[in-house]
Parts: structure tokens; C-alpha cells; sequence
């Protein structure tokens, strides 16, 4: 299974600690092709940009998120990234989960809460101590689908 995860990056890298919970569980479900997002290394400022710029980042990103078949994101960290990310794979009618602490203290965009369909689109609050549990959950749901 291949899977495109999601995280801010330009937004902000506060959070990256639980992405790289979420990408080491994510890994023993299948291969995850964006495991980079939750490199520590990594960083907001766009030193780490490969060649070809950002246009080469988009069109790579988008091509993955067209092979890939689920997607998680996780979107405590609000991200304009992330918020094309989910808009784009809407369209392509894959299943999303979204993954929301409300612990941060911030409530999550309308057009992201809103856009669950209890079917192909997921929203899951949760607290980080939970997050394994909460990914075993959602892709036993995907076999059983
Ligand atoms: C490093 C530092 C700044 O930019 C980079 C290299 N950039 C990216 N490399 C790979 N994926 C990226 C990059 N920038 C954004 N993305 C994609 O958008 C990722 O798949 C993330 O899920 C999302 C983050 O968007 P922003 O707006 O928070 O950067």
C-alpha cells in the first residue's frame, strides 16, 4: 500500500515530533512515499528546497498523491500546503483521515471539518498518546472496506 502523509512544513514545525510518530506507524502499513515531512532536519525556511524549486516540489507532491491510495494528514498546524493537499485529493476520491488535537487550543477550518463525508473523507480528534490505536482503527476499517 502506498501512502502520502501529510504535515506542515512552511506553516510551521512545531509538530513535527508527532509526525514522526505517525510516519513510523504509518511504515508497518505500507510504504510511505513522504516520509521527508516528518525529517527533523527539515526545516520552515526553504534551505532544504531541491533543485528544480518549488514548481518541482509541486509537481512531484501532486504525482504522489495521485499514486498513492489513502492519505493521512495531520493538521493541528495550519498549513497552506496541506489545505491544497486535501482540497486536490477530494477530487480524487480517495480516503483521507485527517488528524486534529484539540489540545493545541485551535479549532480546525470549517472547509476541513466540513468536507467529512463519514466515507471517503475522515476527521479524528485525538491526543497524542492515542495516535497509534487510532491509525490500527482506521486501517482496519480500510480492509474491511
Ligand atoms: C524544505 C524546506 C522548505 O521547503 C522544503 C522542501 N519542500 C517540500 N518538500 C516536500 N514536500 C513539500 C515541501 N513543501 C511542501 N510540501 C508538501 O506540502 C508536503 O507534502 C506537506 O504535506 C505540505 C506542507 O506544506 P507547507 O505549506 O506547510 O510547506
Amino acid at each position: 500500500m502506498k501512502i502520502y502523509f501529510c504535515g506542515s512544513i512552511r506553516g510551521g514545525r512545531d509538530d513535527v515530533h508527532v509526525y514522526q510518530r505517525i510516519v513510523h506507524k504509518l511504515q508497518t502499513y505500507g510504504s510511505v512515499l513522504t516520509e521527508h515531512v516528518a525529517n527533523m532536519e527539515l526545516r520552515n525556511t526553504g534551505e532544504d528546497k531541491p533543485a528544480g524549486g518549488d514548481q518541482a516540489i509541486h509537481d512531484r507532491d501532486v504525482d504522489w498523491l495521485r499514486q498513492s491510495d489513502v492519505v493521512v494528514a495531520e493538521v493541528t498546524q495550519p498549513s497552506l500546503g496541506v489545505g491544497y493537499e486535501l482540497g486536490r485529493v477530494v477530487d480524487m476520491k480517495k480516503k483521507v483521515l485527517c488528524l486534529f488535537r484539540p489540545s493545541s487550543g485551535r479549532i480546525l477550518s470549517a472547509m476541513i471539518r466540513g468536507a467529512a463525508d463519514g466515507e471517503h473523507f475522515v476527521v479524528r480528534d485525538y491526543n497524542e498518546e492515542e495516535v497509534e490505536k487510532v491509525l490500527d482503527q482506521f486501517f482496519s476499517s480500510l480492509s474491511r472496506t
